[in-house]
């Protein structure tokens, strides 16, 4: 694939530490860019929440979406009206094991610099868990690290080609390795929650008592949950606290998404219907990076818990027997004839883990799609699908394609969560799924919406063809394409007297 032509820089750092102590790694920046200085003309590439543009926020000198790999990649884009600075910081994340926190700044000095504008990368810390600060990094003795920072400049419109020396050496890093993810399947997929915690005066686990899951089984529940997605035009589906909930709410959703009572193991044969009917079975591993503490387990087999133990905690990639519990909940899983599995709160686990974990994941079971809820970085989000929750942590409501996804790992599958306890907005549905994401529509109204007729064709500009024969391909390459957004690759006719 040919890039647009974009100008720029690549610098090489090298870090040596000559002494016999450990020492902390030194900020690394690039200074000077003359981008508008009015800051209300500047637009910046968002890394935490769907990768696009956002206008930057004007009452700020500096922008910054925290940490990578909480992020989703180590880069910075600032555009004005007149063109596009893209920076990367290229590592070796696996091999070096830090975070960088990664800022766009102004100098506001005064100084012969002001107004100009200053890329960062620094901070770095050890890899730990997303959410808690850990230590600062410290290079070993007489180590050399290396780095490379590289600088692009591009018209406005060709922004995200700014990033092309990043995914060279992005997919060269991950892709080969592992393969790219399967093209995107954007068929909506139906959830549906089985228990909820107000239900557990009618039932130990808390099912939903009119599905009669606790004291009739699997066999009519599935039979009707069928017929329904059928009839509402779905072929995915995604069942959330399959093996109810555990009392002890502070841990719920269960780890032990698999461990059924009694008569629902007696009765998960049922689950055999999804396959007979082509209807994808997804299940929603709860906690699925924390595992049941030891004691509450069989001391010959670590993968024999006590339903709803009293303490869990966060699962080491490195531990036998904490590996040996999430193993057989998959296998469980597998012979249950899952195709979806949603990793729920998988963040607790190291991101090196999870990407280790994961790989082993998609051995194990190939044909099974994973999603990553909380949103995973570049490495692992080419392995499995990003989960877009935007009912949570004050996030925006997606309102355009996920570009810097759709550039680095365009095979990689984004469920955009929606869940209301009101009205469906059908147009955003229609919307969301144009734009190259897989909607999840949960909840009592939104999970019975009709998909029968949803489009489930990307936006020209955005399929990856070559829609008007001109031998260019999709915003931003082809010129016919106002934005990624536009359904036609063609130039609308212009009058010209
Ligand atoms: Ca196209
Ligand atoms: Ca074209």
């Amino acid at each position: 694939m040919v890039e647009q032509p974009c100008g720029g820089v690549n610098i090489e750092y090298s870090v040596y530490n000559p002494t016999s102590v450990p020492q902390l790694l030194p900020e690394i920046r690039v200074d000077g860019f003359r981008l508008d200085p009015d800051v209300k003309n500047l637009k910046r590439l968002v890394t935490n929440d769907y990768g696009n543009l956002v206008k930057a926020d004007e009452t700020k000198t500096k922008w910054s979406d925290g940490y990578y790999p909480d992020s989703y990649a180590p880069v910075l884009v600032g555009v004005d009206s007149k063109i596009a600075v893209g920076v990367a910081f290229l590592y070796p994340y696996l091999e070096y094991q830090h975070s960088t926190y990664n800022e766009l700044y102004q100098d506001v000095s005064g100084g012969a610099q002001n107004g100009t504008y200053r890329f960062r990368f620094r901070l770095f810390r050890e890899e730990g868990y997303p959410g808690t600060e850990q230590p600062l990094k410290m290079i070993p003795p007489n180590q050399t690290w290396s780095y490379t920072v590289t600088v692009r400049l591009s018209k406005p419109r060709n922004w995200i080609t700014t990033l092309h020396a990043y995914r060279d050496y992005f997919q060269n890093l991950y892709h080969d390795a592992n393969g790219e993810a399967k093209p995107k399947d954007l068929r909506p997929i139906r959830g549906k929650t089985l228990a909820d915690s107000n239900y557990f005066s009618n039932n130990p686990r808390g099912y939903s008592p009119i599905l009669h899951i606790h004291d009739r089984g699997w066999y009519e529940f599935v039979t009707s949950f069928i017929n329904e997605s059928k009839e509402l035009g779905y072929a995915r589906t995604m069942l959330w606290q399959p093996s109810g909930l555990y009392r002890n709410v502070v841990n719920n959703y269960p780890s032990q998404f698999m461990d059924f009572d009694t008569l629902q193991e007696e009765t998960a044969d049922a689950f055999f219907d999804f396959p007979q009917n082509q209807i994808e079975l997804g299940f929603w591993a709860g906690r699925s990076a924390q595992v049941p503490d030891r004691q509450y387990c069989n001391q010959n087999d670590p993968a024999q818990c006590q339903w709803d133990p009293p303490g869990i905690h966060n699962a080491d990639y490195h531990n036998p027997d904490d590996m040996a519990f999430l193993h057989h909940q998959l296998e469980l899983a597998r012979d249950r004839w899952a195709s979806l599995i949603g990793l729920d709160m998988f963040g607790r686990m190291k991101t090196s883990d999870r990407y280790y974990w994961v790989k082993e994941m998609r051995q194990f079971m190939p044909n099974v799609t994973f999603a990553h809820e909380g949103s995973g970085p570049d490495m692992t989000a080419g392995m499995f699908a990003n989960f877009y929750n935007e009912n949570i942590n004050g996030r925006p409501p997606l309102e355009a394609p996920d570009m810097l996804s759709n550039y680095l790992n365009p095979g990689s599958e984004i469920w955009a969560y929606y869940w209301s306890s009101e009205q469906i907005d059908y147009q955003k549905v229609q919307n969301l799924t144009h734009w190259g994401y897989t909607v999840l529509l949960s909840g009592s109204i939104v999970g019975r919406t009709d998909v029968t007729h949803l489009d489930l064709t990307p936006v020209a500009c955005l399929d990856g063809l070559d829609n008007d024969n001109d031998g260019l391909i999709d915003f931003p390459k082809d010129p016919g394409c106002k934005s990624e957004m536009d359904n036609t690759e063609s130039l609308t006719a212009v009058t010209l007297f």
